[in-house]
């Protein structure tokens, strides 16, 4: 007997038996305990040994193609059983409805690309609380009460029982104050966070909005390091060389104090406010070392949002409306 031959003809046997005999009977006949495999593998130990390797290897094959053919005709069995015997349990409409994958808001996605661009200079980010006293968001920062800078910041006030007032921090700079409190330097941190103003919006104002606060403060910070700091964050954030704009601008907390703007698609938009940390802020934080300088700037994020995407009113991005959100083409994550 020609084992290599039977084997070829059980193997075209079994083909042409496979779309007409039910699984079950050609798994028993094939491959059962007394089946055509097991009885073709009995006549091995007889084969000449030069032959064994190759009629062994035929004789897996075969085992392995008769196994293989079997599963996928019961999983086609499976499948058309599901579709035709089961009812149709699902309602057809919920059917059609697609599964949307979450993804960032602008906002935060912005957010993140900043913290990681200020890590990536050393930077680590801490957060504050967003019902501040008034202590923190002002007194501390040079604004005491009756100082006409005070009403650049309209706020909104939160009744308390505390001996302290309270109110919804109107920008991210307590956060320096709270971090020089525990720290001593070098120090660099940025705060991100939401931030509220009392104020009537505009294509520019939101009453509610999100700013990153940045803070260095070291024996080697200088207006130099800031510059440096400030052009590698922007050439970082838009990807290429950007035009970049301090205005002289004042701020209790910082001196001298600058507003800076970045030009993007030829157009100028004011983003942050900056400046060389001033000593009363310094010593609020207990820092009194004369030869230590820190600059800080708190930037806003909704802004940095529209130079981004070309978006010219601010209000449409806490409007809630997801088409606005998917329109901008921010990257999903
Ligand atoms: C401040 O809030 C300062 N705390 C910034 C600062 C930090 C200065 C550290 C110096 C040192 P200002 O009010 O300019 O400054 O706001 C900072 C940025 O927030 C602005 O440049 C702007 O990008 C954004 N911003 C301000 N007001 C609004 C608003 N109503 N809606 C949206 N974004 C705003």
């Amino acid at each position: 007997m020609d084992i290599l031959q039977e084997i070829q003809n059980t193997s075209t046997e079994f083909q042409s038996r496979l779309s007409t005999s039910e699984p079950e009977v050609l798994a028993q006949e094939y491959l059962g305990r007394k089946g055509k495999v097991a009885q073709l593998f009995k006549h091995l130990p007889m084969v000449d040994p030069e032959q064994k390797g190759n009629v062994g290897q035929a004789l897996n094959q075969l085992k392995q193609e008769i196994e293989e053919s079997l599963n996928q005709q019961n999983h086609k069995s499976v499948a058309s059983n599901t579709s035709q015997d089961l009812p149709n349990i699902i309602p057809p409409s919920l059917d059609q409805l697609s599964q949307e994958v979450g993804h960032l808001s602008p906002v935060t996605a912005t957010m993140f690309r900043l913290q990681d661009i200020l890590g990536s200079l050393g930077f680590s980010v801490v957060t504050g609380p967003e019902i501040e006293t008034e202590y923190y968001n002002f007194d501390a920062l040079n604004i005491p009460d009756e100082h006409p800078a005070r009403d650049v910041w309209d706020t909104v006030w939160v009744s308390s029982t505390d001996s302290q007032k309270s109110l919804l921090r109107t920008h991210t700079s307590p956060v320096q104050i709270r971090h020089m409190e525990k720290t001593k330097p070098p120090i660099r941190i940025v705060a991100p966070g939401r931030v509220y103003r009392y104020e009537s919006t505009d294509a520019t104002h939101e009453t509610t909005f999100h700013q990153i606060e940045g803070l260095m403060v070291d024996t080697t910070t200088s207006i130099a390091t800031f510059k440096g700091v400030i052009k590698e964050i922007f050439s970082k954030l838009f990807d290429q060389e950007i035009e970049i704009r301090l205005r002289p601008s004042h701020f209790p907390f910082t001196e001298p104090s600058f507003e800076i703007d970045v030009k993007f698609n030829n157009r100028w938009l004011e983003i942050a406010g900056a400046g060389m940390v001033h000593r009363s802020v310094l010593a609020a934080g207990n820092i009194t070392d004369p030869a230590v300088q820190g600059f800080a700037f708190g930037m806003g994020i909704e802004r940095i949002v529209m130079l981004l995407t070309g978006l010219d009113d601010i209000r449409y991005i806490h409007s809630g409306d997801l088409r606005f959100v998917y329109q901008l083409g921010i990257q999903k994550n």
